[in-house]
């Protein structure tokens, strides 16, 4: 009824890490966890000297989401593995799967942590900068959960060891569902930047205080949050969004005029031109309005990830996978973010979709038909064998 809240370096996310190293171990394949969190499962007897062929996902969820989202590309990845270990296949020797930390950010609002610190993007820097809700660091939550000292060197990739990358992961949107197709190949990946606004107001008592002396900080952020809104709607090509999904008001209290409010404006887009000239208006504008009303703002960047085009052989290579499986398939863009859009740069990498029912992701009716999450999962050994 409430979904899945599985957030990194939590309980369940323990839970679901246990399970799948218990799977993983029992067809004696050896699992390895960084100093951030990153997991990974390789075959006992994987030969060093061939390049790997890395098959990668999240287990973290937001709160109260959906069954499939990130662990779907993470158990297909393991039963992918498995069945080229079942076959004797020499190729199991080269794959790899890749549980990444924090994909989703739910933690400390930046998405994509774990593949960040793969790629270098994040650094022991981050290990401090990144804080949760609670104050608390990434570094602090990290010991906590008595994850090792950070080193650079085993958290890293060295990108010269892989050969491949690649991501099987739910739609999360309507567009496979109404062209009543089985399999979506990603072409490009949304770019997009996280920001953090602070509305500053004066407390006060909701009755004893006359309209016109007010300085409100949640009306002040309503404010700015619709003309958010407006600016994405305005968008000519109907491709820029923005969401202000996460809101904040102290004290939050019904008698008492809100003196703080704090609010994360998230756009995305396929080009990043657009993505950093509406963040600018989205401040120009909230800075404008802040001061119309008395009020103090800040706005910092939380989190930001470039558009990605994902390499044209491996979109060429699933098309013929499966094209030679008789699947119907489209080549299409993703609106989410994933962390294939952050190892991409560096090697050649290809995601593959599946449908996702009503279109709905992020939410507990997240659900895709059975036949298509074979379907995708057989796609991804198919283009695993085809590499
Ligand atoms: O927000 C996203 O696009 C992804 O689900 N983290
Ligand atoms: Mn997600
Ligand atoms: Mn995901």
């Amino acid at each position: 009824g409430n979904g899945v809240t599985r957030f990194s370096y939590g309980e369940n996310d323990e839970k679901a890490r246990e399970f799948i190293a218990k799977a993983a171990e029992f067809k004696g394949f050896s699992v390895r966890t960084d100093s951030i969190g990153n997991m990974y499962i390789s075959p006992a007897e994987s030969d060093k000297t061939r390049k790997r062929i890395r098959i990668g996902s999240h287990v973290d969820t937001v709160r109260n989401g959906g069954w499939l989202d990130g662990i779907y590309g993470v158990v297909s990845g393991l039963e992918a593995l498995r069945t080229l270990a079942e076959y004797k296949s020499d190729r199991v020797s080269e794959v790899e799967v890749v549980i990444f930390a924090e994909e989703e950010g739910s933690n400390f609002g930046s998405t994509m942590t774990g593949s960040k610190f793969a790629a270098g993007i994040y650094g022991e820097e981050a290990l401090d900068r990144l804080k949760g809700d609670d104050g608390n660091s990434l570094r602090e939550m990290l010991m906590k959960c008595g994850y090792p000292p950070y080193r650079k060197e085993k958290v890293m990739w060295d990108f010269s060891d892989v050969k491949a990358m690649l991501e099987l992961h739910i739609e999360q949107g309507p567009v496979l569902e109404r062209e009543g197709k089985s399999i979506g190949i990603v072409d490009s990946i949304f770019g997009m930047t996280t920001v953090e606004v602070t509305i500053g107001g004066v407390g006060n008592h909701a009755g004893a205080t006359p309209m016109r002396y007010r300085q409100d900080a949640l009306t002040t952020a309503a404010l700015c949050i619709s003309e958010a809104e407006r600016i994405a709607k305005a968008d000519p090509e109907g491709i820029l969004v923005a969401t202000v999904g996460k809101v904040a008001v102290s004290p939050n209290c019904s008698n008492v005029i809100p003196e703080k409010v704090v609010f994360t404006v998230e756009v995305r887009d396929k080009q990043e031109g657009k993505i950093k000239g509406a963040i600018k208006e989205i401040e120009e504008v909230i800075a404008k309005i802040s001061e119309q009303r008395g009020t103090a703002c800040g706005i910092q960047v939380l989190a930001e990830s470039k558009p990605f085009r994902m390499d044209e052989r491996m979109i060429q290579l699933i098309n013929k996978s499966a094209a030679e499986a008789g699947i119907s398939h489209q080549i299409m863009d993703s609106g989410a973010v994933h962390d294939i859009c952050v190892i991409a740069p560096h090697i050649p990498s290809g995601m593959i979709f599946v449908p996702s029912i009503g279109g709905r992701s992020h939410v507990p009716f997240e659900d895709t038909d059975p036949d298509d999450l074979v379907r995708g999962a057989q796609l991804l050994l198919d283009t695993v064998l085809n590499i």
